[in-house]
């Protein structure tokens, strides 16, 4: 017979004997592959230094280890603990592993292959590191995986479809990195999911129709990418829905349906800026009355806004840039019933198509309120003297309205501003003092008005004015107070366009901050004063149109800053100074239309602007091979346009 059992027997020696083998050379520990990921690690010193043999692998600082299992790691994390280097092969070994955190560190490299072998996994958390390369297929075997966080990294590719099939997944984050192409139709599979960023990347097609089935979806960031065509209809009836934002993408159609906010209770942040929507804004709005964010700045809105959204209570609300409109005051319903919302902050409508009066309730808006823009509309009337009462203003924009009236003297109450502007209206009378009391304001706007009288000295002095000043284009008269030699800390002076007299104070070069200082078109008499020259960040000087007389100072020359000189249209005399060829950063020069003689020096910007200094035919004077940067700053003047949210 033949001796079965002597084969068994061989059979399970050779069985144990490869099994032992495999345990020979398979001995290594999760203590050994923590080891080997320490030392691919460029420090050894913060937590890592407990990390060694001396003490208890569980006890180890960011480990947590299994209870059944006492010697398999579940839990690692070492989230924030200023790590560089790269992450090792190796930690697809950790095969019990359920939490992986690393996020918060300076990793580098690609995401090991081997991670997909960690079929345990639950949540991979690499966020905000360093990591390049694609999302590694195999992380498709982790089929328990409920958060894939690599968000704010350096990662490249498509988003793979298969995440599609990891049917645990709740949230995905992909935000700030680079991945392209379009957003795979699979994602519509994933009925857990609840959160999906993906915004500041360079993603692009359509957003598919799928995504907006996911019943239990709560916030979805699109944000910053080049996605086009329409927003899926389903969305506005996914009740869960917390955050949708797709600002800057270039998504077109009507936006909002009659009945959107009807399904949509939970909503609180709803950001469309910066895409091609039109359409009105529909009263439904208000059935999501957690509103918290609402910003649609930037599209082609129309229409006047219905009242019903004054019954919101946002935090933030942005309609700036579109073209909405207001004629009647029931068009400014809306403003009136905000008027109970007490946690609202910022309120920007500025540059719309509002216009008819602005109702009077706007001063019962939130004490709240830090920032509030209306400027760049058609706005009539007065400017409320109750505005004074919102006394948590940091910021007031009435810019480029038709304003009438005078400025009330109550603002000088608003004593937390550091941005003013009235620019840009028909506002008359005099400039109130109290202005001076604003001794946070930082800027001050106010020119292209019909302002009259002697500049204030409250104004003039007001020392915490650190950008600027602008009260040109208006009617004042009278002197420019020696005090102005307070403003030491101003950038931008511009007293252009007012019949502004006597002489330009000597005292002005202690203004050591300013960079562009404008003068021109005003009746300033006298001499230039040879102390301008003190003033070494200035870029742009314009004198032009007064009647100063007398020489161009020599001193003028020391200012190698300066790229625009504008000295045309006085009655300068003598010569052009030589030291003028010296200034090396001057592009625009003009002298025309004084009573200049003598030589032209030859060097500098009068190598090639001899033409139009001999001829005097050209307001400006521009070298042949100046690039123009001074007329580009001319362009440029800075408006008061508030930032766009
Ligand atoms: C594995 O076990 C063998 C035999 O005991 C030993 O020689 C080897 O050093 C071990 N390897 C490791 C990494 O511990
Ligand atoms: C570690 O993982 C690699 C694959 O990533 C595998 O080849 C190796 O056998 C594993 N080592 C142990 C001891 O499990
Ligand atoms: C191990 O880490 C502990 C805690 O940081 C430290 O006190 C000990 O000196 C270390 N042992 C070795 C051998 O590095
Ligand atoms: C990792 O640790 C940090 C800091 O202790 C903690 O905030 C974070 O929630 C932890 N990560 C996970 C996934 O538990
Ligand atoms: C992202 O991709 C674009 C286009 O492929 C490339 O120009 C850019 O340098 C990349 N940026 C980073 C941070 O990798
Ligand atoms: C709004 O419409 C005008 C006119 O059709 C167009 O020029 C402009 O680009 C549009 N703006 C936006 C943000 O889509
Ligand atoms: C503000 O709320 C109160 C109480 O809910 C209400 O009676 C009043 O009419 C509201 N006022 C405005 C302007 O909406
Ligand atoms: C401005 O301050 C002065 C005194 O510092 C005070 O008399 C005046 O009432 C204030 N004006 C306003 C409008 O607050
Ligand atoms: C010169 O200034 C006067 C008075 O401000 C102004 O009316 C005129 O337009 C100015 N001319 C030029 C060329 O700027
Ligand atoms: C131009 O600058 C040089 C070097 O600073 C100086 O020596 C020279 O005197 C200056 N020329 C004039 C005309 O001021
Ligand atoms: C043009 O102006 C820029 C900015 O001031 C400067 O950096 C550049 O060198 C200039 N180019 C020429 C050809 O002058
Ligand atoms: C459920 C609910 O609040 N529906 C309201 C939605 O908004 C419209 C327009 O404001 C109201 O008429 C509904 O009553």
């Amino acid at each position: 017979m033949f001796p079965v059992l002597p084969l068994l027997l061989l059979a399970y020696v050779l069985l144990s004997v490869l099994c032992a083998s495999a345990t020979i050379f398979n001995n290594k520990t999760d203590e050994d592959f923590l080891l080997e990921f320490k030392a691919s690690l460029n420090q050894q010193s913060g937590v890592l230094s407990a990390w060694n043999t001396s003490i208890e692998l569980c006890d180890w600082p960011g480990v947590g280890c299994s209870l059944k299992h006492k010697d398999r790691v579940t839990v690692l994390n070492l989230s924030s603990q200023g790590l560089s280097g790269t992450i090792t092969p190796s930690i697809g070994n950790l095969t019990f592993l359920k939490i992986l955190d690393l996020s918060s560190n300076k990793l580098q490299g690609e995401i090991p292959s081997s991670v997909g072998n960690l079929r345990r996994l639950k949540n991979l958390i690499l966020s905000n590191n360093l990591l390049q390369g694609e999302i590694t297929t195999q992380l498709k075997n982790c089929s328990l995986l409920e958060s894939m966080e690599l968000d704010s990294n350096l990662l490249t590719g498509e988003i793979p479809s298969w995440l599609g099939g990891l049917s645990s997944l709740k949230a995905v984050y992909l935000s700030k990195n680079n991945f392209t192409g379009i957003i795979p139709q699979s994602l519509g599979n994933l009925s857990s999911l609840e959160e999906i960023y993906f915004a500041r990347n360079q993603l692009e097609g359509t957003i598919p129709k799928g995504l907006a089935s996911l019943n239990s979806l709560m916030y979805i960031d699109l944000g910053e990418n080049q996605f086009s065509g329409t927003i899926p209809k389903r969305f506005y009836n996914i009740s869960s829905l917390i955050l949708f934002r797709v600002t800057m993408n270039k998504l077109h159609g009507i936006m909002l349906p009659t009945d959107l906010g009807v399904h949509l209770p939970n909503l609180q942040y709803l950001r469309l800026g910066i895409n091609h929507f039109t359409g009105s804004l529909p009263s439904s709005l208000a059935n999501s009355t957690k509103i918290y964010s609402l910003v649609i700045s930037i599209n082609n809105f129309t229409g006047s806004v219905p009242p019903e959204i004054g019954k919101l209570c946002p935090n933030f609300l942005s309609f700036d840039t579109n073209q909405l409109t207001a004629t009647t005051a029931q068009d400014w319903e809306f403003l009136t019933f905000l008027t109970n919302c007490t946690r609202l902050n910022i309120f920007d409508i500025q540059d719309n198509m509002l216009g008819g009066m602005l109702p009077s309730s706007i001063a019962n808006l939130s004490t709240q309120l830090q920032i509030l823009y209306v400027g760049y509309n058609e706005i009539s009337g007065k400017i409320p003297s109750g505005i004074s009462n919102l006394a948590g203003l940091t910021q007031l924009q009435f810019s480029n309205n038709r304003f009438t009236g005078v400025l009330p003297d109550s603002i000088g109450m608003l004593n937390s501003l550091r941005v003013l502007g009235f620019d840009g209206n028909q506002l008359a009378g005099s400039l109130p003092s109290s202005l001076g009391n604003l001794t946070q304001l930082q800027r001050l706007y106010t020119d292209n008005n019909n302002f009259q009288g002697p500049l204030p000295l409250q104004i003039i002095t007001l020392s915490s004015l650190s950008f600027a000043l602008h009260l040109s284009y208006n009617y004042f008269v009278g002197p420019l107070p020696p005090e102005v030699s307070s403003l030491t800390k101003l950038a931008y002076l511009y007293l252009s366009g007012n019949n502004l007299s006597g002489s330009i104070p000597y005292s002005i070069s202690s203004c050591q901050s300013l960079i562009d200082l404008r003068l021109n078109s005003n009746s300033f008499n006298g001499s230039i004063p040879a102390s301008i020259s003190k003033m070494k960040g200035l870029i742009i000087l314009t004198l032009y149109n007064n009647t100063l007389s007398g020489t161009i100072p020599e001193e003028l020359g020391l200012m190698d800053g300066l790229i625009g000189l504008y000295l045309s249209h006085n009655n300068l005399s003598g010569g052009i100074p030589e030291s003028f060829e010296n200034m090396t950063s001057l592009d625009m020069l003009d002298l025309s239309f004084n009573q200049l003689d003598g030589k032209v020096p030859l060097h500098g910007v009068f190598s090639s602007a001899l033409y139009c200094l001999l001829t005097s035919l050209y307001h400006f004077c521009v070298p042949e091979n100046s690039n123009q940067t001074a007329q580009k700053f001319e362009f440029e003047r800075h408006t008061n346009r508030g930032p766009k949210f």
